[in-house]
Order: C-alpha cells, then sequence, then structure tokens
C-alpha cells in the first residue's frame, strides 16, 4: 500500500495493468479476390469489436470478440503504429520495458505488420514500412527533438528448434556449416538475477542512427533468409526478436542526473496453427520431430497467468524464459493478432481470436528503470 499524499491508500493492484491486446485483419489477396473467396470476418474498429460469421443464414451462430482496439482490413501500417504502438514506444523513452508480439496463423501478416515491405530509399519511410522501421525512426526523432544525450544497443536474434541463431553475427563463408554450428550453440540464455534474461554470446551493436539500424535490419533479414534455406524450413516455424535497448540521460530538478534505461522487444511469432489442438495435427507434428516447445509453452504461460496458477512454466522454454517480464513481470506488453477474412481459414481465426481474447486478462506491474 502506498500513500499518494492524498491521505488515501493505494492497493497494489493499481499500479497493474492488463496486456495490450489489438486485432488485425488482412484484406483478401489479389488471388482470393479472383476466387471470389468468401470473407467471414466483419470488423467494427469504432466499437472495437470483430465477428466471425459462421451462421451463413443464422446470425445467433455468429461469434463476437472485443479488444483493445480492432483494425479491418483497409487498415494502413501508419495507422497501427500511430494508434497501438507509438505510445508504448514513449512509455520505453520512459524507462519502461516493453514488448509488442505479433500472434496468428501463418499468411495474416505477422511479418508485414511486424517488419513491413520494402526497404527504405531516402529518409522517408515507405507507406509499407511495418513496426519496426517506424519504432525506430521514432526513437530517434525524439531524442533528437529533445536534444537528449543517449546511447543505443540493438539485437536481433530468431529462435527455432530451441536454437538461437544471431542475425547480426557476420556470416562467415570461410567456415564450416559444422563450425558455424558450433558458435551458435555458444550462444546461452542466463539469467540477470533480476527477473530477466541476458543472452551471453549475442552481438549487441551500439548504433547512432537510424539508418545505421536499417543497414543491421537488411543484414539480419538476408541473413534470416539464408538460413532458413539451408535448414529447409520455412521461417514459419521460427521466432524472430528484434529488441533496443536505449539509455537516456536527464538532468531532473536539482541538477541531479537521472539515467532512464528503456528496452523494446519486438517479436514475430511462429505460425499458430503449429500448435492446433487438433489431435491429429498434433501428432504428425510431433513424429516429425516439429513440435515448437517455445510456442506450446507461451500457451501454457498464458493460461497459467489467466488462471492464476501457482506455478508458471517460464523456464520450459527459450522463448518464456526470455520474455518473462514481459508476461506477468514488470514491463509493459501488446499483442497484436493477426487472422485472415477468408472462409478457408474459420477455424485458424476462431482459435486466434480465442487465444487472444484470453491473454487480455493478463495483468503486469511496469516499473521504470532508473539509475
Ligand atoms: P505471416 O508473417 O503471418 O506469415 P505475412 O506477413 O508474410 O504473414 O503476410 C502474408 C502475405 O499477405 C504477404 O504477401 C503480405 O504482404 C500480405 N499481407 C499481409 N497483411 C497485409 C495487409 N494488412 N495488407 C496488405 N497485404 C498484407
Ligand atoms: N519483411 C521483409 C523485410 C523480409 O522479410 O525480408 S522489411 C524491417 C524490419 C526487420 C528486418 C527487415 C525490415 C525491412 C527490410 C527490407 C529490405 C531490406 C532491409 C530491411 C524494412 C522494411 C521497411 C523499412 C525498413 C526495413
Amino acid at each position: 500500500w502506498a500513500d499518494g499524499g492524498s491521505g488515501f491508500v493505494r492497493p497494489e493492484r493499481d499500479r497493474e495493468v492488463n496486456v495490450q491486446v489489438v486485432l488485425r485483419c488482412r484484406p483478401l489477396s489479389d488471388e482470393e479476390q479472383k476466387q471470389n473467396v468468401q470473407k467471414v470476418i466483419s470488423c467494427n474498429e469504432q466499437r472495437k469489436e470483430v465477428t466471425v460469421l459462421q451462421g451463413i443464414l443464422n446470425r445467433q451462430a455468429d461469434k463476437s470478440f472485443s479488444f483493445d482496439k480492432v483494425f479491418g482490413p483497409k487498415s494502413q501500417q501508419r495507422s497501427i503504429y500511430d494508434h497501438a504502438i507509438s505510445p508504448i514506444v514513449n512509455d520505453v523513452l520512459e524507462g519502461f520495458n516493453c514488448t509488442v508480439f505479433a500472434y496468428g496463423q501463418t499468411g495474416t501478416g505477422k511479418t508485414y505488420t511486424m517488419e513491413g515491405g520494402m526497404k527504405c530509399k531516402g529518409p522517408e519511410l515507405p507507406a509499407e514500412a511495418g513496426v519496426i522501421p517506424r519504432a525506430v525512426r521514432h526513437i530517434f526523432d525524439t531524442l533528437e527533438a529533445r536534444k537528449a544525450d543517449y546511447s543505443m544497443q540493438v539485437t536481433f536474434l530468431e529462435l527455432y528448434n530451441e536454437e538461437i541463431t544471431d542475425l547480426l553475427a557476420p556470416e562467415d563463408q570461410s567456415r564450416s556449416a559444422e563450425d558455424n554450428k558450433q558458435r551458435k550453440s555458444s550462444i546461452s540464455l542466463m539469467e540477470d538475477g533480476k527477473g530477466g534474461a541476458v543472452i551471453r554470446g549475442l552481438q549487441e551493436e551500439v548504433v547512432y542512427s537510424a539508418n545505421e539500424i536499417y543497414k543491421l535490419l537488411e543484414h539480419g533479414a538476408a541473413k534470416r533468409r539464408s538460413a532458413d534455406t539451408q535448414l529447409n524450413k520455412q521461417s514459419s516455424r521460427s521466432h524472430s526478436v528484434f529488441s533496443i535497448t536505449i539509455h537516456v540521460k536527464e538532468v531532473a530538478i536539482g541538477n541531479e542526473e537521472l539515467i532512464k534505461c528503456g528496452r523494446l522487444n519486438l517479436v514475430d511469432l511462429a505460425g499458430s496453427e503449429n500448435i492446433s489442438r487438433s489431435g491429429a495435427r498434433e501428432v504428425r507434428a510431433r513424429e516429425a520431430g516439429e513440435v515448437n516447445k517455445s510456442l506450446l509453452t507461451l500457451g501454457r504461460v498464458i493460461t497459467a497467468l489467466v488462471e492464476h496458477s501457482v506455478h508458471i512454466p517460464y523456464r520450459d522454454s527459450k522463448l518464456t524464459r526470455l520474455l518473462r517480464e514481459s508476461l506477468g513481470g514488470k514491463a509493459k506488453t501488446c499483442i497484436i493478432a493477426t487472422i485472415s477474412p477468408s472462409i478457408h481459414c474459420l477455424e485458424e481465426s476462431l482459435s486466434t481470436l480465442d487465444y487472444a481474447f484470453r491473454a487480455k486478462s493478463i495483468r503486469n506491474k511496469p516499473e521504470a528503470n532508473q539509475k
């Protein structure tokens, strides 16, 4: 209990905030439009509600879900950023750790939302730019406008089959595949003693400009493509995590120096169809050795948090160890759930909507880092 000087005491839970969950439905693709694919999703952005049209003649079979924000098929990249993400980035600059997850079936726009398409040619961001390049631009513009004294580091990694690949580390062509594999296993996850995680052996690039980060992203995206082909996998089964850590020096009242340190994690999760509870698929996936331990554990952690279980199985996967404080911890978290409007995706869309709706009741206790 804390007395804010009002004479009233403030219960601990007042400092808690819910995980924010926003929904985005992509448009039908040109191909789908040509084939006249039936749409079964209706978005009401004003009412922040999505409806799954199940009974064509029977409106009672329709199912509606409400979220913190709903972005329909016509929503632009810029609008998602301005309305859902920009406040989070402002919190990072105030010293909070924040995480944005994209969750959904493969092909519904997770990578489009988080990264977007086309690289930047000039100083202008392309309309197709997603959350990552926009966040980078927003951070530099804000710090420069404030004439702030700051330092910044970025990391970019891919998690596949409980193995971490450093997307920023230079790829050594002269080394054998075996040698590169060796170096991969030298990356290890450790606890920092404060409820967070540190990754030993991961390249942390110190950066001074947005353009420098874009160059690193370009390198990371290329390395990811080559890693994907070498392992003969689709990136739909891997998670990518881009992180920016910012230290901002501020001179507070009384000329005291204060350093605010915030981190932003931007996470593009593996396709959620990989964990569908459909029995047959689960068995086949297991036989193929394709159980996505991290995605499964993420689901179990969410369930445990929602049900207020005593034991939350964070330690059961790399992803949940890495993002522990984003789920029930002291970070602020936003989940962007993505779906397709197509009738062919109806079942997966319902599963994504259920998952995302449940996650709305997770509560975090945000705390800023100051030194
Ligand atoms: P995921 O990462 O979920 O597998 P992608 O981001 O690769 O999905 O998107 C699949 C395809 O759909 C891509 O060609 C992408 O450009 C397109 N797409 C996804 N979302 C949108 C959107 N909101 N507007 C236009 N095209 C989109
Ligand atoms: N989604 C594209 C990359 C891909 O899958 O390759 S788009 C953005 C965030 C993280 C990594 C890459 C990017 C991306 C890009 C494209 C091409 C070359 C470098 C980087 C991008 C998109 C818009 C603005 C800036 C960067």
